[in-house]
């Protein structure tokens, strides 16, 4: 049977990365299948071209995995492959929540024929053949014979065979250029985010994340001799390829358990298995400065911490008390010194919040070595206490908030200011950590950095420029390209003729960021 894993796109930005569970399932397939792969966000299709795909290749099954944010997409491109005769199987975080609204149980259109809940680790192989023998049941549940929830152990994960893997959807640098860069110091042919997972779970239960419920508060690890084989296979494969790969360690918390995470950047340093690593980690769990060593040797470059505010009232009321915003500085500085920077996620729109949040929060940021800051706004998911909370107090304005999807827009009022006062304080936000002077003063302030550091930093805010501010299509990065020219040339310049004459190390302030009489007015909210 051929089987097409498929991932629906988010409809904001192209992706950077491609998603771990359709290289998992792949690689979980029994023998006598063949998968197909497609992410929606390198390669766009809409329903009828999906649907025509599904014929040509002669698909025998489909599966779908969405995030409540791609759900509406997910839901129409399975009712257009079902409309073909293909049955369809739907997993990840939103269907497990709400798999009756997947099966059409809750007075809805049916979308799937069938439903993964939870990991589909174990689940996977039978679905495969039930629905080669054309028997797929309703629901998948991960459960053992006693009919009890069962969690996959990592102890004997899969070997992922990326150095046989099609990437090229998933090639960050145009193809166009890889001749001409192919050959540049270690080659830069391809560039290539890969999501690597060497644990699953968080027992931290933060209000709104759907983690903790999702993969259960009991946390799981590969084996470090399975994490290091497979940096070791990335980076053979990037070799043979003239390319660079780097690494997002998709761990809900990678160093939740320290000990172990130590261990771990050990075996990867001893192996020589090191490569540029982006992962997520708590702020309290930066404390330790041997972690911090660890860290920086064994390639990591950026940690994601999700800071969410810096007003500890906030905090509490999410059940992340844990998160102490007086140390964020400490503990950014830590990681600057040994040259990792921090993408610092911000959630506005809380319940204590009020208005001119974003401005009180760039104020700190200000004052912070160089990160690449995101804001976002509280947004209930299914499943999450958060979501129970608001519902049951009658808060939530868009109960299926999922259904008619608007990126940035909040499903529920908050206590102290309006939805439109949290909606222009997430835009002013991005507006002023994002503008072309912003861009020109994150570059600047990193003058004692060399040039190829720097354009790294400048492509990486170009990037997470879009994140917000659409930048799908060749015209919209022209713009950007445009209004960035200053910075551009500068860079380019110093580049081919190198620095003409140094000035004296600066003292490091916060790039990036620009004060308000400054910024640019700020670019209206999508609507
Ligand atoms: C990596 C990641 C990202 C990446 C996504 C890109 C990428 N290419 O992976 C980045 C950093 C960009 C990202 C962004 C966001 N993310 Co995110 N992300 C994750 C993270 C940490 C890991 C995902 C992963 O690969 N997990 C490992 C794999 C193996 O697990 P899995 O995907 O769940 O797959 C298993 C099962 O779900 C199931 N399964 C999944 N799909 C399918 C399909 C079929 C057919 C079957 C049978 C089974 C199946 O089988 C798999 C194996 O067991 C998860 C948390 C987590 N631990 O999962 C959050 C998570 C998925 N993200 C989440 C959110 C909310 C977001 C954002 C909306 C945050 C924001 N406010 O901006 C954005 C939206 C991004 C966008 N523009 O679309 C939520 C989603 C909750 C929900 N109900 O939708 C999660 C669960 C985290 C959380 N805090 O709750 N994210
Ligand atoms: S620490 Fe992160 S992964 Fe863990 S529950 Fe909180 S938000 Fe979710």
């Amino acid at each position: 049977m051929r089987i097409l894993l498929y991932n629906p796109d988010n409809g904001v930005t192209r992706n950077f990365m491609p998603h771990l569970w359709m290289f998992l399932l792949q690689a979980l397939t029994p023998p006598g299948h063949e998968v197909l792969l497609i992410d929606g966000n390198a390669q766009p299709m809409d329903e009828a071209q999906i649907a025509q795909y599904v014929r040509d290749q002669n698909i025998g099954l489909v599966g779908i995995g969405a995030m409540t944010r791609m759900i509406a997409k997910a839901y129409r491109i399975a009712d257009a492959i079902r409309a073909t005769g293909v049955p369809v199987v739907m997993g990840g975080p939103h269907v497990t929540e709400l798999a009756d609204e997947a099966l059409g149980r809750d007075g809805g259109p049916r979308h799937a024929d069938a439903v993964a809940l939870g990991e589909a680790d174990e689940t996977w192989p039978l679905i495969v053949q039930d629905a080669a023998h054309g028997k797929l049941k309703d629901i998948y549940a991960p459960v053992d014979a006693a009919g009890k929830e069962q969690k996959p152990s990592l102890k004997n994960y899969p070997v992922i065979p990326w150095q046989a893997i099609d990437l090229q959807q998933f090639n960050l640098l145009p193809k166009i250029f890889h001749p001409l860069l192919k050959d540049i110091g270690e080659g830069w042919g391809t560039f290539r985010i890969v999501p690597v997972e060497s644990g699953r779970g968080c027992p931290y239960g933060c209000e709104f994340c759907t983690v903790t419920g999702f993969f259960g508060d009991s946390i799981r690890f590969r084996t470090n001799e399975s994490v290091v084989n497979e940096l070791l296979l990335l980076k053979q494969r990037a070799r043979s390829e003239k390319g660079q790969m780097a690494v997002f360690f998709i761990d809900d918390n990678f160093a939740i358990n320290v000990k172990r995470t130590k261990s771990l950047l050990r075996d990867i340093i001893a192996a020589k298995a090191q490569v540029h690593w982006v992962a997520q980690i708590s702020a309290n769990l930066l404390r330790d400065e041997e972690l911090c060593d660890l860290i920086s040797a064994s390639g990591g470059k950026w940690v994601f911490i999700g800071m969410e505010s810096i007003d500890p009232a906030n905090l509490k009321d999410v059940n992340k008390g844990f998160n102490k915003p007086g140390e964020y500085a400490q503990v950014l500085e830590r990681l600057a010194k040994r040259n990792v920077y921090a993408i610092t996620s911000f959630i506005f729109g809380m319940d204590n919040d009020t208005t001119g949040v974003a401005e009180r929060t760039l104020a700190q940021v200000r004052t912070w070595p160089p990160g690449l800051p995101i804001f976002g706004l509280l947004t209930p998911l299914p499943g999450t206490p958060l979501y129970t909370r608001l519902d049951t107090t009658g808060r939530l304005t868009r109960r299926k908030h999922w259904q008619e999807f608007i990126p940035f827009a909040m499903a529920h009022t908050p206590l102290k200011m309006t939805i439109e006062e949290a909606h222009s304080e997430v835009n002013y936000g991005w507006a002023h950590a994002y503008s072309p002077e912003a861009l020109t003063q994150a570059v600047a302030a990193l003058d004692d950095q060399p040039i190829g550091y720097r354009i790294n930093i400048f492509l990486a805010r170009l990037c997470f420029r879009g994140i917000y501010f659409p930048m799908l299509g060749r015209l919209a990065w022209l713009k950007v390209i445009a209004e960035n020219r200053r910075t551009i040339f500068k860079l380019v310049k110093e580049a081919v003729f190198g620095r003409q004459s140094r000035p004296a190390t600066p003292a490091r302030k916060t790039p990036g960021i620009v004060v308000p009489d400054e910024a640019v007015a700020a670019p209206k909210l999508p609507a």
